[in-house]
């Protein structure tokens, strides 16, 4: 995940009122767009889970609302906005605690034990210098990343000898060295037994 989903908050709604119109204002209801995105959200776990979870996405000003409610604990958002593809992401509750510390600018995470998130679909991040960036900047390549999930808990690169770029391999930590660092898992959630 990406901190940037805050950073460019605004332009979440931008999006969300783009899809609309690019599906049609005239048959564009207020609540098909939100079912579509309903939708696009829970495509983030297995279906099961995707199914069970609570979905929530951002207002204009930027602060998180629910869409729909769920069952299971799990809350999937639509989109990260600072990357042009849709990366879905549904998190357990300590992992929801890392994103919504990551997204309220907090100096480091709140959650007490590990939480961990799926992106069914694969994700995007900007890479700069061998580092992984927490947000787009000038002179950044963009790098697709396959379906894969997480696990937030404060990994390093040097105690664990994993590389901190996904160029190294299948599992790597990102935002090493950040208190927002976390393992990268390259496995197909929509393959998990
Ligand atoms: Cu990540």
């Amino acid at each position: 995940m990406n901190r940037s989903w805050i950073v460019v908050a605004a332009a979440v709604v931008a999006v969300a009122a783009g899809a609309g119109v690019r599906a049609g204002a005239a048959d564009m209801s207020g609540a098909k767009a939100t079912a579509e995105r309903v939708a696009l959200a829970r495509s983030g776990a297995p279906g099961a889970i995707g199914k069970g979870a609570r979905v929530m996405d951002m207002d204009a000003e930027g602060k998180l609302i629910e869409l729909a409610p769920g069952t299971n604990g799990f809350t999937c958002v639509p989109d990260d906005p600072s990357t042009p593809k849709a990366d879905p992401m549904c998190s357990d509750p300590a992992a929801w605690e890392f994103v919504t510390s990551m997204l309220s600018g907090a100096p480091k995470p709140t959650n007490t034990v590990p939480g961990f998130s799926y992106m069914a679909k694969g994700g995007q991040h900007w890479e700069k210098d061998g580092k992984i960036l927490m947000g787009k900047e000038e002179g950044a390549k963009l790098v697709d990343e396959p379906p894969h999930w997480m696990l937030f808990w404060p990994f390093s690169a040097q105690a664990t000898g994993l590389p901190s770029l996904p160029s190294g391999g299948d599992v790597y930590v990102m935002f090493d060295g950040t208190p927002y660092a976390h393992l990268m898992v390259y496995q197909d959630p929509a393959k998990l037994k």
